[in-house]
């Protein structure tokens, strides 16, 4: 979890020097399968609070539709289970991060935007830029109440019952979750409310792993391998933790913030890929979890896994976001 920064002037903004780096490849870079007009996915703080009461409310209205997946529990929580049950697939096994790790979550997210929209949402997935965040984390919007996705949770009774030794003692009671019940906890069926616990995993916040010094560290990568493995252990793994309760799970999906967070890691491959399209948009390397000696290695044709939540699809589909199944792009360059 350890990252060593990079001689960086905290002053320098990383989207100011990455519409420096990009701007002349970005304009360059390929479109293809009819994606003339992808759409855009802004920053939470960035867009309007009728658009953030709009995803909230589509969030909940999941929680009210019955499972896709011939579960008895509802549309929202047939994103936790799935994700539970891929869990090794698609994270790390021993040392190694999984290959499939940033294009499944990359699916995953398109899967569920389109729910959302299902569910009256008319925009597109909103990223939370934890870069910005990370000088003042209790206090960044995201977590404020009712702008963003709720604060820390309140400590009470009711909220100690779920077993597991991260688990938070402190239940998200206001806000736009107050009333969320996630059915599924790691391996066990128990609806509950929403848990966090902002710093309960660790002395600190861990906010020192996702500053903008951190996710330019990281962007400096120049194989898959070494970036995916940058992005999963620094930023991606100390915000599971550093917030706590439902986050540091395999069913971490309960967790709201879980989508602004996984698209922003979403973000940071998208321009990590776009510093380099001829060399980066269809890199793709690393371990699958089959478990042979010597290991089996992850090509592009590999299966995406989403157990009936949409289509399976080969990696291939996912690698560029404005080609294959999605059109797409991040606001900002
Ligand atoms: C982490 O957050 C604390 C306050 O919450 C702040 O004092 C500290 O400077 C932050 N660290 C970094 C590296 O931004
Ligand atoms: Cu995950």
């Amino acid at each position: 979890m350890k990252i060593s920064l990079p001689p960086w002037p905290p002053s320098i903004s990383i989207t100011s020097l990455l519409l420096l780096l990009t701007t002349p490849i970005l304009a360059l870079s390929p479109r293809q399968n009819g994606c003339t007009n992808p759409t855009i996915r802004r920053e939470w703080s960035s867009v309007s609070q009728a658009q953030r009461d709009s995803y909230t409310n589509a969030v909940m209205c999941m929680t009210r539709k019955p499972s896709k997946i011939r579960l008895s529990t509802s549309r929202f929580d047939d994103f936790t289970w799935v994700h539970r049950q891929m869990f090794g697939d698609i994270h790390i096994n021993g040392p190694d991060i999984l290959a499939q790790f940033l294009p499944w979550h990359r699916y995953f997210a398109h899967i569920y935007e389109q729910e959302l929209q299902a569910c009256g949402y008319r925009g597109s997935m909103l990223y939370w830029d934890w870069g910005q965040s990370a000088s003042d984390p209790l206090n960044a919007a995201i977590f404020s109440d009712p702008a963003g996705l709720g604060g820390n949770g309140v400590s009470s009774p009711a909220c100690q019952y779920i077993p597991g030794n991260r688990v938070a003692r402190q239940c998200v009671v206001s806000g736009p979750f107050a009333q969320l019940r996630p059915a599924y906890y790691q391996g066990s069926t128990v609806p509950h409310s929403l848990h966090r616990c902002f710093n309960c995993g660790s002395p600190t916040m861990f906010n020192a792993s996702w500053t903008q010094a951190v996710v330019f560290n990281v962007l400096l990568q120049s194989t898959y391998n070494r970036f995916s493995t940058e992005l999963y252990i620094g930023p991606h793994l100390s915000i599971h933790d550093a917030i706590g309760g439902d986050f540091p799970t395999t069913t971490s999906p309960n967790e709201p913030l879980f989508w602004p967070h996984h698209v922003q890691v979403d973000r940071v491959w998208w321009i990590w890929q776009n510093l380099d399209p001829a060399n980066r948009m269809f890199q793709y390397e690393g371990k699958t979890v089959i478990g042979n000696s010597p290991p089996t290695r992850a090509v592009l044709a590999d299966v995406m896994h989403v157990l009936g939540l949409a289509s399976d699809a080969p990696v291939s589909q996912v690698m560029n976001t404005e080609g294959g199944f999605l059109c797409y792009r991040y606001d900002g360059l």
